[in-house]
């Protein structure tokens, strides 16, 4: 890893329902993250939040999508200044926001790489296009979008798609697939350990197979964790939670492997909702697991 991390906030909301996960990256810093990255030795360098446009009032009946075009407009934004980082040789490091920004953060870094490969670490799959979302919100499928599914506006953010090819993507937590996610799962063999593989293997094996399945093919590899991948006990302050995630233990353990694997070369941490946390927990959870990440050791 390189040993400058640039830091990029992204207040946007307008990838789901639930309102005040905008309010994450300020959550993420106040709960003391540049500090803890220069304790490790790097020099952190905070670009600040890119600014969302406003909310559109109803779902687009002819799209089946909220608030596309503010969310397409901030995922630009965020494709060049995630760009512009990994151009000059730093690390992007991206504060969510909901989960639709990962759309921008994969545009900005894959052009970089030949073959890049993506952990989502995630209760949900990510998915979903316009047609197979039961809910319309864009944060329920970036990771489509970023394999070049779904509608033009979001998966050409860039002006190239896609970003990512399915034989490069582990998808790591999942634990609440909708039926076309399951079914674009089984047709195109997208890499899965559901709740069940991390019970019956344990993490340390699911993180062992992770990294050899990735470790020669890809010549990058971007993580893109949602909060929500973890237990709603460890974890409450996401906007959709699911009951029976990772624990705060299985997760670090999963980052220190990360660290020692060396192969990981942007991230980003999203969904952290502080209106619906508790004591900025969540957010303190994200900034624990960036430390492991960036090989804090205990001892
Ligand atoms: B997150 C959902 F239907 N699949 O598409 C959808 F269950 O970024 C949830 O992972 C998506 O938090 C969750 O709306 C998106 C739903
Ligand atoms: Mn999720
Ligand atoms: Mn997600
Ligand atoms: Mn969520």
């Amino acid at each position: 890893m390189t040993k400058k991390i640039s830091i990029l906030g992204v207040p946007m909301d307008l990838g789901q329902a639930r309102r005040g996960v905008n309010m994450g990256p300020s959550a993420i810093r106040y709960a003391d993250v540049i500090e803890r990255l220069e304790r490790l030795g790097y020099e952190v360098a905070d670009h600040g939040d890119i600014e969302i446009g406003a909310a559109e009032r109803l779902q687009d009946p002819e799209t089946n999508m909220k608030n596309l075009k503010a969310v397409a407009d901030a995922n630009a934004i965020l494709e060049s200044k995630v760009n512009e980082i990994v151009k000059e040789g730093d690390f992007p490091l991206v504060f969510g926001g909901d989960h639709s920004i990962a759309i921008g953060t994969l545009a900005g870094v894959s052009k970089h790489y030949s073959n890049l490969g993506v952990i989502w670490y995630d209760a949900h799959g990510d998915l979903n296009i316009a047609d197979t979302s039961p809910s319309g919100n864009i944060h329920g499928m970036p990771l489509a979008a970023s394999l070049g599914h779904g509608h033009p506006t979001l998966t050409e953010i860039g002006g190239y798609s896609p970003k990512v090819k399915h034989e490069n993507i582990v998808i790591i937590g999942a634990r609440d697939l909708d039926e076309g996610e399951k079914e674009l799962i089984k047709d195109k063999g997208i890499k899965v350990y559901t709740m069940h593989e991390i019970d019956r293997l344990g993490m340390t094996k699911v993180m062992e197979e992770t990294i050899s399945y990735l470790k020669d093919k890809t010549d990058g590899v971007h993580l893109s964790l949602d909060l929500d991948a973890l237990d709603p006990s460890d974890c409450p302050g996401v906007g959709t939670p699911v009951l029976g995630g990772i624990s705060y233990r299985e997760s670090h353990l999963a980052m220190e492997m990360l660290a020692e694997s060396g192969m990981i070369t942007s991230a980003e941490f999203v969904e952290v909702n502080p209106i619906l946390d508790e004591r900025n927990r969540t957010a303190m959870v994200a900034v624990a697991l960036m430390g492991s990440l960036f090989g804090e050791k205990l001892l």
